[in-house]
């Protein structure tokens, strides 16, 4: 079958995430690093400043081939000419984007408890978000942490891409692909780091090793 998700490497940045730099070069350095997918997720910006930012950054990815997902906001999606949306459990339903956005290439739905993976919502979506692995200061309003075993639990229920997400970094990388994730996603430990470049492609190594 075809791999409709062959992604490894997923940053989800925001500007906010930066130390003060800008989020369109931090992500193309975290390109050149070996992120494969993007997602731009903008929890304070309007949504007139959430679309130009989706611009901009959109513009440099696909000077890279690299998709960009929009976090949340469906109209910004569309106008955006985004690849994707990802979206959680009390955001706007996985069901309801099918039904509207007949253009959307990747949808992605985060797992915050195991209930939700038999929902029609779970079953229409490309790709589902393992929310969080672990404790993580960026997301504090989180349900599970659903460390390695709850990566293993979700694995043996459902065939779907699994990204795993929260605390992800180039120590934990090789357990967490181990325990059956397909992608991680990453905001601090290439946002905030020195050298997103280096963080980006250090964490790359691990993946790769780990699914060698
Ligand atoms: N969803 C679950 S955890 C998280 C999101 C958006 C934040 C992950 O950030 P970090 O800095 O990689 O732990
Ligand atoms: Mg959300």
């Amino acid at each position: 079958m075809l791999n409709l998700f062959p992604y490894r490497l997923y940053l989800v940045i925001s500007e906010a995430d930066c130390a003060g730099r800008d989020f369109v070069r931090v992500a193309e350095q975290a390109v050149l690093g070996g992120v494969d997918l993007v997602q731009l997720r903008e929890k304070h910006a309007t949504p007139d400043e959430f679309l130009r930012k989706a611009e901009r950054l959109q513009t440099m990815l696909q000077t890279y081939h690299v998709p960009l997902i929009i976090n949340d906001n469906l109209d910004v999606a569309v106008q955006a000419q985004a690849f994707g949306i990802h979206v959680g459990r009390s955001d706007c339903s996985p069901t309801h984007i099918r039904s509207v956005w007949k253009g959307c290439r990747s949808l992605g739905y985060s797992i915050e408890q195991l209930d939700q993976l038999e929902t029609q919502d779970a079953q229409c979506s490309d790709c589902l978000g393992i929310s969080p692995v672990f404790k993580t200061s960026t997301k504090t309003d989180t349900v599970t942490e659903w460390g390695l075993d709850g990566i293993r639990t979700i694995r043996h229920r459902t065939d779907k891409p699994l990204v795993a997400i929260g605390h992800i970094n180039a120590a934990n990388t090789g357990d967490v692909m181990r325990a059956g994730a397909d992608c991680l996603a990453v905001v601090s430990a290439i946002c905030q780091a020195p050298n997103p470049q280096q963080a980006a492609q250090e964490i790359r190594d691990q993946i790769d090793q780990a699914v060698r």
